[in-house]
């Protein structure tokens, strides 16, 4: 039997947590031979911490093989202790009449105070995604409070954008998702992100040529992807859980257990390639193997994806100097 891995889990008690934590718990996000004890974070709010207390008897009554341990804690020096994966789900909902620059500032606080507890007593290998909304800016907070992590270990979920993109294409196209290859989200997980099919492939043919539609992609593909979180809202009365896990569990997997060559969608700090400035968490093509990420290189760029690259850079660079202060 394989050392458990632990993995820390925040809004734990949330929907997405709903969605998570059962399918982590049975092998579906680090394989089914691999055992994992979840430390749970839920704010210190009686309602936050009992509804946990729920999630975890759920838990305990599923008798999932590879469950060896579970922590329930509202400490985020509890919850991160010698994490090896941190899933930061939890964050602070925009309320009746806030700002999104008030949204910023309440995440800014929360993210801080995580990324320094990651620093403090994460294992030095902990990967992170950032779940909770604004995630790429949330991320860059934790990485930058956490001088000790290497910032390649901060990532941010692009994957519900890339997923719902694949299944876009696959719809127009007539082409299962799964012969699908090479698509790419660029920039913020947010409805100005860029998800461009210029390089994707069927069986090795061109998918942009199969569809040959330019109008279809800038009138219908880009708006339905964009705007799809709003779409499920408006159609559920709830936003998007069990795909939002969906696409958690599939970026973690693939970011250990590797993607085989296939391209895939995270949000990663830049190295400057593309023209997006050092440091910022955007949406990038990669490739995993042995537990680390490769950005996929060299693509070219043409003038509209230009265009539409920097229209998400800008509000990512907007985010992130609204936050700057706090960050010293
Ligand atoms: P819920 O409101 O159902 O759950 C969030 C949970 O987080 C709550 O139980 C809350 O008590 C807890 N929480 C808040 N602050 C916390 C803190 N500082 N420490 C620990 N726990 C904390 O929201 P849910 O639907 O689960 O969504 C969670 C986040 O995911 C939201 O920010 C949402 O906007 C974001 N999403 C991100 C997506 C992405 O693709 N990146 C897609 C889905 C989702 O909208």
């Amino acid at each position: 039997m394989k050392a458990p891995v632990r993995v820390a889990v925040t809004g734990a008690a949330g929907q997405i947590g709903y969605s998570l934590l059962f399918r982590i718990a049975s092998g579906e996000m680090l394989g089914k031979d691999q055992p994992v004890i979840l430390q749970l974070l839920e704010v210190p709010v009686e309602k936050a911490q009992q509804a946990l207390k729920g999630v975890m008897m759920e838990l305990e009554d599923c008798a999932f093989p590879l469950l060896a341990g579970m922590v329930g804690t509202d400490d985020p020096n509890v919850a991160f202790k010698d994490a090896d994966v941190a899933l930061l789900v939890g964050a602070r909902p925009r309320g009746p009449g806030m700002e999104r620059k008030d949204l910023l500032q309440e995440n800014a606080k929360i993210f801080t105070v995580q990324g320094k507890a990651l620093n403090d007593v994460a294992s030095r290998d902990v990967k992170v995604l950032v779940v909770g909304n604004p995630a790429n800016t949330n991320a860059y907070i934790a990485m930058k409070s956490a001088p000790d992590l290497p910032a390649k270990n901060f990532t941010a979920m692009l994957r519900l954008d890339h997923n719902r993109a694949l299944s876009q294409l696959a719809a127009k196209s007539g082409k299962a998702v799964a012969e699908i290859e090479n698509m790419v989200v660029w920039g913020n997980h947010s409805p100005t992100m860029y998800a461009d099919y210029r390089f994707a492939t069927v069986g090795g043919e061109s998918l942009k040529t199969l569809i040959n539609d330019e109008e279809w992609n800038r009138t219908n593909f880009l708006p339905t992807v964009g705007k799809r979180g709003a779409a499920i809202i408006e159609a559920r009365g709830l936003s998007s859980a069990a795909s939002a896990a969906n696409a958690a569990i599939d970026h973690i997997r693939d970011w250990v257990l590797g993607t085989n060559g296939k391209w895939v969608t995270m949000g990663i700090p830049s190295d400057g390639s593309y023209g997006i400035p050092e440091g910022v968490i955007y949406g990038v093509p990669v490739t995993c193997e042995n537990g680390e990420y490769k950005r996929v290189e060299g693509l070219e760029i043409d003038e509209f994806s230009r265009d539409r690259m920097n229209h998400t850079l800008a509000e990512l660079e907007e985010e992130r100097a609204g936050v700057a202060h706090l960050l010293g």
